[in-house]
This record gives structure tokens, sequence and C-alpha cells, in this order.
């Protein structure tokens, strides 16, 4: 019996990943670090300093940084990234969310935000859909993002639910192993083959539905 709802944000309630890519490849380039879609892919729902380790890795030069130098081009990416968003309205909400948030709060169902985002907040209050998630867990209080799953055992944990009571919507691979770790019900978004191991899948956002989830878990 399904009662509450764990929501990754980037990917999932917007498209804010096309920022966070093209703000993480603007510094890739910087750094003379080649580029690639498994990079892209790699990064999603990593946090921000993993995410640069994973770059760094990526061109062998994790070596080549100080941590002091490590956080400033962090930030470097995050004010790219905060300029980006800074921009953002309600008609950024991805195609079918806002319906499919109002039909889980008129059934009843409660909703949380698992997002590594530190800007998640701010995302949200852009989109004008604050109001729809009154937990959301604090990226920062967390020991280790994701796959590792204490993102979302936190997320039911706010809502007071038992894990497998939940259902965990994520685009990215690391987020789909984190939900299944935390014995939550995955859903995945988008790519069949990067999202193997989401319990059920949709190519995209619209057709994600009570109905259409029901159907898949029957
Ligand atoms: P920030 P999600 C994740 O959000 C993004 O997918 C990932 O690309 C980003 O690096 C991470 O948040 C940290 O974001 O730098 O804004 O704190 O997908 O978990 O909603
Ligand atoms: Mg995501």
């Amino acid at each position: 019996q399904i009662k509450g709802f764990v929501f990754d944000l980037d990917g999932v309630i917007t498209d804010t990943s096309l920022y966070h890519t093209k703000a993480w490849h603007q510094l890739a380039d910087k750094l003379d670090v080649t580029w690639s879609k498994e990079l892209e892919d790699g990064l999603k729902g990593i946090s921000r300093m993993d995410s640069l380790e994973m770059i760094l890795k990526a061109g062998h030069k994790e070596n080549d940084y100080t941590h002091d130098e490590k956080v400033a081009l962090a930030t470097e990416k995050n004010t790219n990234y905060v300029n980006e968003i800074s921009k953002m309205t309600p008609e950024n909400i991805l195609p079918g969310i806002k319906a499919f948030l109002d039909d889980l709060r008129a059934n009843g169902y409660q909703i949380a935000l698992a997002s590594a985002s530190k800007n998640g907040p701010t995302v949200l209050k852009n989109l004008e859909l604050t109001d729809y998630f009154p937990k959301i867990v604090d990226p920062a209080s967390l020991s280790k993002g994701k796959p590792d799953p204490e993102i979302y055992t936190k997320g039911a944990e706010l809502l007071g639910l038992a894990p497998e009571t939940c259902i965990g919507v994520e685009d990215a691979a690391a987020g789909i192993e984190a939900i299944n770790a935390a014995n939550e019900v995955s859903v995945g978004i988008g790519d069949a083959t990067l999202l193997k191991d989401a319990d059920v899948r949709f190519d995209n956002t619209a057709e994600m539905t009570l109905a259409n989830i029901k159907k898949a878990m029957a």
C-alpha cells in the first residue's frame, strides 16, 4: 500500500539537469577534461563536490588541486548554475508534473523532496511549487550522497512512513540505485538502458500518472 512519494528534483520536476550539464561542461573545458556522454550521465544526481571529483578523475587530474582550489572550482560552477536558474519560471515545470502533484494531493499521498541540490528550494520557489513540498531533505545533512540510500531513507522518515510504502522518482541511475537500496519502489524517468534497475519506468514525465503507475505495479 503506497502512502507517499519522494521526488528527485533535477530532471524530474524540471529540466535543470540541462543547466547543471552546461555549467559542468564549461568547467571541464576550462580544466582541459574531455567531455563525454558517459560523464554527463554519470554526473546526474551526484553532489557538487563529488561531481567535481568525477570530472577531475576523468581527466586524471584529481591530485592537481588543493582542497581550497577544488572548492573554488565548484563555487565557480555553482555561480554559473545559479545565474541560469534565476531565470526560471513555472513554464519550466516538466510536462504533466503539476497535474501529477495535484492528483497526489487530492488522493491523500504525502510528498517529500530528495534532491542532492543545495539550490533545490530556490528552484521550487521559481517554479512556484514550494507549497507542494512541505518536507525537504536537507542535502547538507547527508553523510553520503546518491547512490547511497541515505537521502531516500530520510525522505520516508520525514513523511513518517515505512520505506516500503514510498515511491521514489528519479531520472538518474545513481538515484534509482539509492531508492532501491532504501527499500522503496523506484520509478525511473528516461532511458531504458540507463534506468534498467527501476521497478517502473516511463520515457518522460507526461507518462507518469497515478493510473499508469498502478497499472505498472499490478
Ligand atoms: P547543487 P537531484 C542533483 O540534483 C543534480 O542532479 C546534480 O547534477 C547536482 O550536481 C546535485 O544535485 C547538486 O546540486 O550543486 O545545486 O547543490 O537530481 O538530486 O535533484
Ligand atoms: Mg535528478
